[in-house]
């Protein structure tokens, strides 16, 4: 009598339990950066942060490297379902969301801090707010420093030297029309596929900040690095809305909680990546170009800002952005 008590106890135990057995996983994330990468790093952080909090429960199986495809398929993947965390940049989703495409305005921010404080307040939560209805729930701003032009032809002091330059975009219709309106050429075109397409001339030069320029090698091809940091739009980290509607509200908070810290820990890889990305260019031999006449770029940017800052709304958003001392 006593062993069959006993078994009906251990048999109500793991009934009990099955719930959080049941809910117990490893969410798939994606990065099209390597594994060592400031964002990869940082969304592994994440991982263990929600794994020390459950007992193991939830956590976070990273795919870096692109492993689950270029940026534009992974955000499809997110929405369906197949991809739980993506980290990603705001230009891929500029078209599906007209809020995403404010940070990427050239020179709105003032400085990186600037950018880390918007994105950390009310205007940051109004971008990420506006993923949902695409199926994506926002969870963070990561880190982008500053995009400026590289390229395989000649130094870039004003936006008169980008005349004529094939410059490779990503999919982003803003960035295309910054492009154009410097007098370039834009030709959009997968992050993967940039360094081969620099290499055999198919373009002449792309833009992005210093830890990517260097971790592609784009550097050992492209030596003429422009920093007229036209752009400090931030990454993203999101979730899909399919993934996180499968969360009861207490794992949803946990998820974000992890989310958000993981940020100190990216910012601080961020800056140490940033000054050593730039020691190993520097040491290569690159033609690395500072002064730059930044205003004549910004200059060039009204009909960007008029095309892409259109409603009322919008404009709104450019202003509370401004206005963030
Ligand atoms: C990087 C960014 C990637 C990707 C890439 C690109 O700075 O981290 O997510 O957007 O730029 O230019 O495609």
């Amino acid at each position: 009598m006593k062993l069959i008590n006993k078994k009906i106890s251990t048999l109500l135990v793991t009934l009990l339990a099955l719930p959080t057995i049941m809910q117990a996983r490893d969410f798939r994330a994606a990065d099209n950066h390597n594994s060592t990468y400031p964002t990869v790093v940082a969304v592994k952080h994440m991982g263990e942060l929600l794994s020390s909090w459950t007992n193991e429960r939830l956590g976070i199986k990273m795919y870096s490297g692109a492993q689950l495809g270029q940026e534009k398929d992974t955000i499809e993947q997110t929405i369906a379902g197949a991809i739980d965390i993506n980290r990603i940049n705001l230009a891929p989703l500029n078209s599906m969301s007209a809020e995403t495409v404010i940070p990427g305005l050239p020179y709105l921010f003032r400085s990186v801090s600037h950018m880390r404080k918007a994105m950390d307040g009310a205007p940051g939560d109004k971008i990420l707010k506006s993923l949902e209805q695409h199926g994506m729930i926002g969870l963070a701003f990561y880190d982008s420093g500053a995009r400026s032009f590289y390229n395989t032809k000649r130094e870039i002091k004003t936006p008169a030297d980008m005349k004529g330059l094939k410059i490779r975009v990503q999919n982003s219709d803003l960035y295309i029309s910054i492009i154009e309106a410097l007098g370039a050429n834009a030709t959009p075109m997968a992050f993967g596929e940039v360094y081969t397409a620099l290499k055999t001339g198919v373009i002449d030069g792309a833009e992005n900040n210093w830890p990517s320029y260097e971790s592609t090698r784009h550097f050992e091809v492209a030596k003429y690095y422009s920093l007229d940091m036209h752009a400090l739009a931030p990454e993203v980290l999101v979730m899909s809305k399919i993934s996180w509607d499968k969360l009861s509200t207490d794992d949803q908070k946990l998820v974000k909680k992890a989310a958000k810290e993981s940020v100190t820990v990216m910012r601080q890889l961020w800056d140490e990546r940033v000054k050593s990305s730039r020691s190993k260019v520097l040491a290569n031999g690159n033609k690395v170009e500072s002064s730059i006449d930044t205003a004549a770029f910004y200059i060039k940017m009204g009909p960007v800002y008029k095309k892409y800052a259109s409603t009322n709304e919008l404009k709104q958003l450019v202003k509370d952005i401004r206005a963030i001392k």
